[in-house]
């Protein structure tokens, strides 16, 4: 653990020394700014170690969030515009692979202690592309505001995770009978002793259904350093809060965890939908578990111009928590016809789906542009913001507006 702030020279440095390529395409903070379309939306421009220049939240600890533009470069978004979420200033800068573990313990029946080798070789190697989301994205645009990071749409990404099963892990332990959660912790800690360490817990059942794996890489590549490497959990259709970087201690437990970031962080009101009345208070609350059903335009930014006559490709992307895209919906004239988009590749039910739609405008003025997505449950979007008092799983349908000329 280094106990240094997180200092770009230092990065760099440790980065040199323990040959864990981090030092890849670093340059100086870069001076340019973009603003957010909402109330104190001005962001600097930032570049940080294998990372292009992303959107800064905060520098201590790092947020970044992916410019906009990244999502209609594809349907995976690469490693270096991958956004970057931490909740506390102490996070490793340097790790040194051989000497990584990762000890699974608790009520098992043999406490055990992995290597990135064992990982690689004992336990069979699996591929997943999901998308994963920070439950507070898209929070800056709440009506009325809520507290917490102040987010655009780009605490999102999509990627094709390699590993192995969370399943297989705890089977080669052994579970015991009167386990309950497992508690997932990684190498990251606060600054100061009195700030709670970030430790999820995530039902056993869920643990050991087979779909949560043990990432090691991301797209091809070995995890980033600041997306968690060398290991990470990767919890399709589940809100980021889950995904563990640096995840070097797996605790099985026989009660339900009650550490600060199972609760009270990361909650929803336990309504059908986990929303509430705009600035209410809620009664109870849940842990947050699955992304709700999203759909993007990606082609084309808020106030641009197209040509009237002309043909032009709109093309964007929709997810929800794994049941599927079944169906895309696009208008443009704000919501009073649709039709149906052409749906993209399917990589699975975790992953973006790319949609498409040519349209040609036949008389200038204004558009705006929705998109509406629909899943295998017939399950969609609301026309109306949802509203919860910690900003969480946005999910209305999005407008754009076009000038047409
Ligand atoms: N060790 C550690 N893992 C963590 C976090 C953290 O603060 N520390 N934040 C979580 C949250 S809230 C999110 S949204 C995702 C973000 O993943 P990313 O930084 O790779 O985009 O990481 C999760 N895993
Ligand atoms: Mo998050």
């Amino acid at each position: 653990m280094q106990p240094n702030p997180f200092h770009r020279r230092h990065f760099l440095k440790q980065a040199l020394l323990t040959g864990t390529s981090v030092a890849a395409g670093l340059k100086a903070a870069a001076e340019g700014t973009v603003t957010l379309p909402f109330e104190n939306g001005l962001r600097k421009l930032a570049q940080y170690p294998q990372k292009r220049e992303m959107i800064l939240l905060t520098a201590r600890p790092p947020q970044l969030e992916t410019p906009f533009a990244v999502f209609n470069e594809g349907i995976f978004t690469p490693n270096d515009a991958f956004f970057v979420r931490y909740h506390l200033s102490n996070i490793p800068l340097s790790i040194d692979p051989a000497a990584y573990r990762l000890e699974v313990k608790g009520l098992v029946d043999s406490a055990i202690s992995l290597s990135l080798e064992d990982l690689k070789t004992k336990f069979e190697a699996v591929e997943v592309a999901a998308v994963n989301q920070c439950s507070g994205n898209s929070r800056g645009f709440f009506k009325p505001r809520v507290g917490g990071g102040q987010l655009g749409n780009g605490a999102m990404g999509n990627a094709l995770w390699k590993g192995v099963r969370l399943k297989d892990i705890l089977d080669k332990a052994g579970v015991k009978a009167e386990a309950k959660q497992v508690v997932c912790n990684g190498l990251d800690g606060a600054v100061i002793p009195q700030t709670p360490d970030f430790v999820k817990a995530v039902d056993i059942d869920h643990a050991r259904d087979g779909e949560i794996i043990i990432a090691y890489e991301m797209n091809g590549e070995p995890l980033p350093m600041l997306n968690g490497f060398p290991l990470r959990l990767v919890a399709p259709g589940y809100y980021g809060t889950y995904w563990v970087k640096h995840l070097n201690e797996l605790t099985v437990i026989g009660e339900t965890f009650d550490g600060f970031y199972m609760n009270p962080a990361y909650r929803i009101p336990a309504t059908d939908g986990g929303c509430i009345e705009p600035g209410t208070t809620p009664g109870s609350t849940i842990p947050i578990t699955k992304f709700k059903i999203r759909s993007f335009l990606t082609s084309l930014e808020e106030g641009s111009q197209i040509k009237n006559g002309a043909t032009t490709m709109l093309r964007g992307i929709a997810f929800d928590g794994g049941h599927g895209i079944t169906e895309v919906l696009v208008s443009m004239d704000g919501g009073r016809r649709w039709q149906p988009a052409k749906l993209g590749k399917d990589h699975g039910k975790y992953s973006f789906r790319e949609w498409t739609l040519a349209w040609t405008p036949k008389k200038p003025g204004k558009a705006a542009i929705q998109c509406r997505a629909f899943n295998r449950l017939g399950e969609s979007q609301p026309l109306e913001p949802l509203w919860n008092p910690s900003g969480y799983m946005r999910n209305v349908v999005e407008t754009v507006n076009v000038a047409i000329a």
